[in-house]
């Protein structure tokens, strides 16, 4: 089974999807970003899951370069897939932990059984990885991933992302 890569420029809480990719922080307790779009647009349904997952067993948080699932709430989506990116530039600034987010997650999506996956562009935005090498691991990831998903959509938010994106893509 082939995946499909496709890319579109927007906000990934508007998408359509099977599941979509949250990037969250080890909390699992909402955020900024895309974390608290998604929040805002999901509804407190994914919030009182997360808050389940964290008395349960994710006592300590979501480790970086993993993944789990919850409810979509209110979105388009069956689930949300909560990963934690790296920071960069920190101690665990590894470029196999931001890997490790999109394979973790297509793993999960395996399990699930969703076909469809909109990703956004994990830690590059207030974990400040650069853009073009989070677009290269992404999709370097993705193409090697083996996984059951049919499409994988990278949801950018703005027309740098876009750009960082298609160019790995050409
Ligand atoms: N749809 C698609 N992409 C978005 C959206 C959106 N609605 N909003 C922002 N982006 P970030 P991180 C882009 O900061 O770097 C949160 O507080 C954004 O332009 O959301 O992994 C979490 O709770 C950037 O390109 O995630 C964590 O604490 C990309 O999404 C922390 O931020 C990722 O930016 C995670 O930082």
């Amino acid at each position: 089974m082939t995946t499909t890569i496709t890319l579109v420029q927007g906000d990934i809480t508007g998408q359509s999807a099977d599941a979509i990719v949250n990037a969250a922080n080890s909390s699992l307790l909402g955020g900024g970003g895309v974390d608290g779009a998604i929040h805002r647009r999901g509804g407190p349904d994914i919030l009182a899951e997360c808050r389940a997952l964290r008395a349960s067993q994710y006592g300590k948080g979501l480790l970086t370069g993993r993944a789990v699932a919850t409810t979509a709430g209110r979105l388009d989506a069956r689930w949300v897939i909560h990963t934690v990116g790296p920071v960069y530039g920190s101690s665990g600034s590894d470029p196999s932990l931001l890997a490790s987010c999109y394979r973790e997650s297509l793993r999960v999506a395996d399990e699930l059984g969703a076909r469809t996956v909109a990703f956004p562009a994990i830690s590059t935005g207030a974990y400040r990885w650069p853009l073009e090498d989070a677009a290269r691991i992404a999709v370097e990831t993705v193409r090697t991933a083996e996984t059951s998903v049919e499409e994988v959509r990278f949801v950018l938010f703005d027309e740098r992302a876009y750009e960082a994106f298609a160019a790995q893509l050409r």
